[in-house]
Order: C-alpha cells, then sequence, then structure tokens
C-alpha cells in the first residue's frame, strides 16, 4: 500500500495536489477539511460544533477528526493506499493514524511537506476566499490565527516523520504542475 500524508500550513496546495495524485496513483483522498466541511452541510451535531471553531481558525478537537478517520480507512479497506490532506495536524493525530494502519496491517509510507512563506499563503487563501464562500478564508487576521494554529499544534508533526525517517520537503512555490511533477517524483523513487 502506497500511504502518504500530504502536510503543509493552510494554503500550500495539498487539497489542490491531492486531487492530482489520487487519479495519478488511484489513491483514496481523505481530507478532514472536507469531512468536517460535508458535516457542517449536513447540518449534524458533529458539524455544528465544528463550525464555531474552524469559523475561528482554531483546530477541531483530536478526538473528533480521529474518528472520522477510521472510520474511512475502515471503509476503504481495500484501498490501494491512501492520501491524507490536513491529517494529522497534531501529534497525537499522528499517533492515533500510526495505531490505526498498524491494526490494518499497514502504515505511512511518507510525509511530503509543501513549504510555502507566509505571505504566499495569506495571498492565495485571500483570493480564494473572493470566491470560495469559506468563512475561514475572508479576512487576514484570521488567516494569521490559523497559521498561528499551524505553527505551534501542526509543525511538530513534521519532526514526529523525521524520528521515523519519512519526511520529505518539497518546494510549494511554483506553477502546480511542476510542484506535482516534484511530488511524483518522491512517491516513485519510494514506490521502487
Ligand atoms: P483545510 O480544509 O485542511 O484547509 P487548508 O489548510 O486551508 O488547506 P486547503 O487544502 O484547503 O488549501 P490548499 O492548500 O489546497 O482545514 C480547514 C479547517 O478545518 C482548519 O483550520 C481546522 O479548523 C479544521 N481541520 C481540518 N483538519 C483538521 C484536523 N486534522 N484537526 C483539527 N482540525 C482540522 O489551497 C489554497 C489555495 O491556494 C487554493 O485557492 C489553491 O487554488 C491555491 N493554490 C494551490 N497551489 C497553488 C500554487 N502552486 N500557486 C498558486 N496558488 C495555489
Amino acid at each position: 500500500m502506497l500511504n502518504i500524508v500530504l502536510f503543509g500550513p493552510p494554503g500550500a496546495g495539498k487539497g489542490t495536489q491531492s486531487q492530482k495524485l489520487i487519479e495519478k496513483y488511484n489513491l483514496i483522498h481523505l481530507s478532514t477539511g472536507d469531512l468536517l466541511r460535508s458535516e457542517i452541510a449536513a447540518g449534524s451535531e458533529l458539524g455544528l460544533k465544528a463550525k464555531s471553531l474552524m469559523d475561528n481558525g482554531i483546530l477541531v478537537p483530536d478526538e473528533v477528526v480521529i474518528g472520522m478517520i477510521a472510520n474511512k480507512v475502515k471503509e476503504h479497506s481495500t484501498a490501494s493506499g491512501f492520501i491524507f490532506d490536513g491529517f494529522p495536524r497534531t501529534v497525537p493525530q499522528a499517533q492515533s493514524l500510526d495505531k490505526l494502519l498498524q491494526e490494518n496491517e499497514t502504515e505511512i509510507t511518507a510525509m511530503l511537506a509543501l513549504q510555502v512563506d507566509d505571505e504566499e499563503l495569506t495571498n492565495r487563501l485571500l483570493l480564494r476566499g473572493q470566491t470560495s464562500g469559506r468563512p475561514d478564508d475572508q479576512n487576514e487576521e484570521l488567516i494569521r490565527k490559523r497559521v498561528q494554529e499551524y505553527n505551534t499544534k501542526t509543525a511538530p508533526v513534521a519532526d514526529y516523520y523525521t524520528g521515523q525517517g519519512k519526511f520529505f520537503a518539497v518546494d510549494g512555490i511554483g506553477e502546480i504542475d511542476e510542484i506535482f511533477g516534484q511530488l511524483c517524483q518522491h512517491i516513485d523513487s519510494l514506490k521502487q
């Protein structure tokens, strides 16, 4: 199985690149952001709780996202692999994911981390906010809050995978297809 964690700050291009990677490598895309937005759209109890946190740029509690991912991994137990997009976002989430994959007799192959500076992230998210209708893309202060959450809670996840020898950095600035090419090069070298 090929199990990739696509990592990076908000607006780094995780969702964008995931769409291309799942097509090329026939993987299942698991985006916790998308799963949470579906819960909000469905008006579920979970969605109602998540909405107030997400609209304020704050991470949703670990147990909520871990539960969602566990259900999805079980649902796709015969898949040839997964792209985890926006998950894990904390070290406890990474530990739970390891345990979950172990139970399914598999493991994370690699973390590919998109590197993008704060100014570029802010510009991308404000631009997307003009058309996406996403409340968390609407103003600079909120975007700053999300980047701050990333720096304090999410960035340590990179050290977690570095410790396992699975961390690979990729330049996330440039043409989308060029970045995709670099991600593919890494994946192809891992598959050999
Ligand atoms: P996410 O949905 O994961 O949102 P995101 O970090 O903004 O990344 P996204 O994938 O959407 O953006 P992308 O970089 O592709 O999370 C939203 C919220 O949900 C979080 O703040 C949190 O509250 C909650 N949440 C989600 N997962 C959680 C978890 N595990 N634990 C706790 N809480 C969780 O793209 C951004 C923009 O850049 C796009 O407009 C795109 O077109 C553009 N772009 C992409 N690549 C580009 C390039 N190379 N050049 C120029 N523009 C580019």
